[in-house]
C-alpha cells in the first residue's frame, strides 16, 4: 500500500535510527509534530540476539517476536506510538521477517529469550527446523530462487511459503497495527517472494481507528529492494504491494551534489532518469546502510559527513515533487560496525539538546539542522503545487518554483558565485531565506530577499557561503 496516512499539513518520514522509544515520544511532542514532520521510521522493535560489542546491526538478527530491544520494551513502544499519533506523527517500524538471527550455536536476546540458531530452533516464537528454507548461501543476485530461498549473509531464512510462518509473521505485524502504527519498512523484501508477501499482507488488520486512521486504511509499505538497474531480481516484482526504496535516487543525487554530474541535468529528475514511478518510490539521500558502506550505492553516497553537499541534496529532495521522501537521522560513527551511543552496560544513551536545537551525546540529528527542518516546512507549504520555471546556467546553478508558493535556488558551481535576477513566481514582498536563517517572531535571522511585482528577485549564493541553497516560501514572507 502506497499512502503513508500522514496527518494533513505534515509530510516526510525521518528515520530515527537506534533511538529509544521514550526519546522518540518526546521528540514527536516537542519537535516533530510542531514542525510538521509526517512520520518516523523506527529501528526494529522485535527482540534481537545480543552480539558483542553491540554493533548496530545486531538489531537485524531477530530471536523472537517479543517487543523488547535496546530501544525499550512493549509498554514504552505502545506509549510512544500513542503519543506520536496524538502529536500528528505516524510510526513505521522497520520489520525483519525474511530471516531470524545468523550462525550462532546459542544466542540470548535483548529480552532474555534464548535460541539455538544453528539448529534453527527459536522456542520464543516458536520456530523450528521445518519453518526455514534448507541452508544455502546467496551467491547469485541474478537467480531469483537463490535470492529468495537462500541465506542472506548467513541469516536463517524463513519459509514464508508455509501457512504457519505466514500466520506467525502476520500476528506480529497485527500486534503493531493494533498498537497504532501506520505501516512498515520491510527489511530485505527482495529476498522474499512477492506472492508470499501478498499472502501475509492479506492477513493484516486495517489501521487502528482509535489513533485517527480512517476506517478501512491499509498499512503503508516501504519495501527494501536494492535495485540499481540491470539485475534480474528488481523493484518491478514489488510494484503491486506498496512503495519501494529507490536506490538509484540515492546514488544519483549523491553524484550530482558531489559535483560529479552537472545540476542542470536534474531538470528531468524522477521518471525522466528511469526511476520507478513517483507514486511507488521512497526517496532518500542516504540510509542507515549506505551511509556506512553497507548495502548499495558505493562511495558517491552523501551523508552528514559532507554537510554542505548533504544539505543541498536533502533540500533538493524536499523541494522536488518526486516520491515520498525519507530523511536520515544518525548517530556519529567512525567504524562502520559501531553501535549507538551507550553506557558501560550497553544501554543506549539518548540525545540531549543544545539551545540551537542540535543534539549532544554523539547523536547527529540531521533532522534538527535548521537547513533541513526548515525544508520540511517548505515542503508542507508548497504541497500540491507543480514544479515550474526551471532555470539553470547551463552547468551547476539551478532554480525552480513550486507554483506561486515556493522558490529554491542551488549553487554548486566550483569557485563561482550565483548572482542572478530570477523568476521566483512569488507574490511581491520581502521574504526570509529559510536556509541561511529562519523567520522568528516576524524577524528574519538570515538573508532577506525582495521580490518585485513581476515576481523577479536578485538571488545571491556566494560560492564560499556555508550553504549552497536559498529557499523562499509564502510562509516566510516578512
Ligand atoms: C552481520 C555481519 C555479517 C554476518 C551476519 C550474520 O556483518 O558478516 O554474516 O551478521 O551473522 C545488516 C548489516 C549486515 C549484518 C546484518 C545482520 O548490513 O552486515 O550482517 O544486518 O546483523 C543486501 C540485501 C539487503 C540488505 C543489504 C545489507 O539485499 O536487503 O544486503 N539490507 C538490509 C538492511 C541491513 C541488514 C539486512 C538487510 C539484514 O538494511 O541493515 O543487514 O537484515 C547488491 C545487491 C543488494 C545487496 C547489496 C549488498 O547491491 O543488489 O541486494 O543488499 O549488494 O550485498
Ligand atoms: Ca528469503
Amino acid at each position: 500500500q502506497w499512502d503513508p496516512h500522514m496527518v494533513p499539513g505534515h509530510s516526510t518520514i525521518v528515520h530515527l535510527f537506534e533511538w529509544r522509544w521514550a526519546d522518540i515520544a518526546n521528540e514527536c511532542e516537542t519537535f516533530l509534530g510542531p514542525r510538521g514532520f509526517g512520520g518516523v521510521q523506527i529501528s526494529p522493535p522485535t527482540e534481537n540476539a545480543v552480539i558483542e560489542p553491540r554493533p548496530w546491526w545486531e538489531r537485524y538478527q531477530p530471536i523472537s517476536y517479543n517487543f523488547v530491544t535496546r530501544s525499550g520494551d512493549e509498554a514504552a513502544l505502545a506509549d510512544m506510538i500513542r503519543r506520536c499519533n496524538a502529536a500528528g506523527v505516524r510510526i513505521y517500524p522497520d520489520i525483519i521477517f525474511n530471516h531470524m538471527t545468523g550462525p550462532h550455536d546459542f544466542a540470548v536476546g535483548t529480552g532474555g529469550s534464548t535460541a539455538e540458531p544453528n539448529n534453527k530452533d527459536f522456542p520464543a516464537v516458536p520456530y523450528s527446523m521445518i519453518d526455514f528454507n534448507p541452508t544455502c548461501e546467496i551467491v547469485d543476485y541474478n537467480d531469483p530462487v537463490n535470492v529468495r530461498n537462500c541465506e542472506l549473509v548467513g541469516l536463517k531464512d524463513l519459509a514464508q511459503s508455509t501457512e504457519y510462518v505466514r500466520v506467525k509473521i502476520a500476528e506480529m505485524l497485527n500486534r503493531l497495527i493494533d498498537l497504532g502504527v501506520a505501516g512498515f519498512r520491510v527489511d530485505a523484501a527482495k529476498h522474499m517472494w512477492p506472492g508470499d508477501m501478498q499472502a501475509i499482507m492479506d492477513q493484516l488488520h486495517d489501521l487502528n481507528t482509535d489513533h485517527g486512521f480512517a476506517p478501512g486504511s491499509r498499512p503503508f509499505l516501504a519495501q527494501e529492494v536494492i535495485d540499481l538497474g540491470g539485475s534480474v531480481v528488481g523493484f518491478t516484482d514489488y510494484l503491486d504491494l506498496g512503495r519501494i526504496t529507490e536506490f538509484r535516487f540515492s546514488a544519483e543525487i549523491g553524484r550530482a551534489f558531489r559535483g560529479l554530474n552537472e545540476l542542470r541535468w536534474l531538470s528531468s529528475w524522477g521518471e525522466g532518469w528511469g526511476f520507478m514511478p513517483s507514486g511507488s518510490a521512497l526517496a532518500f539521500v542516504d540510509n542507515h546502510d549506505n551511509q556506512r558502506g553497507h548495502g548499495a550505492g558505493g562511495g558517491d553516497i552523501l551523508t552528514y559527513k559532507q554537510p554542505k553537499n548533504y544539505k543541498m541534496a536533502t533540500a533538493f529532495n524536499l523541494a522536488h515533487t518526486y516520491g515520498t521522501p525519507r530523511i536520515m537521522s544518525s548517530f556519529d560513527f567512525v567504524e562502520s560496525d559501531q553501535g549507538p551511543p551507550a553506557d558501560a552496560e550497553g544501554n543506549i544513551v539518548g540525545p540531549e539538546f543544545n539551545p540551537d536545537n542540535t543534539c549532544t551525546n554523539g547523536w547527529v540529528c540531521e533532522h534538527r539542522w535548521r537547513q533541513i527542518h526548515n525544508m520540511i516546512e517548505f515542503k508542507n507549504v508548497v504541497d500540491g503545487e507543480p514544479l515550474t520555471d526551471w532555470w539553470d546556467n547551463g552547468s551547476n546553478q539551478i532554480a525552480f518554483c513550486r507554483g506561486s508558493k515556493g522558490f529554491i535556488a542551488f549553487n554548486n558551481q566550483f569557485e563561482v558565485d550565483l548572482v542572478e535576477n530570477l523568476q521566483t513566481c512569488l507574490p511581491a514582498g520581502t521574504y526570509c531565506d529559510v536556509i541561511s536563517g529562519s523567520k522568528e517572531s516576524g524577524v528574519c535571522t538570515g538573508k532577506e530577499v525582495a521580490v518585485g511585482p513581476d515576481g523577479i528577485a536578485l538571488i545571491v549564493i556566494g560560492n564560499l557561503e556555508l550553504d549552497g541553497v536559498l529557499a523562499l516560501h509564502v510562509g516566510a514572507m516578512l
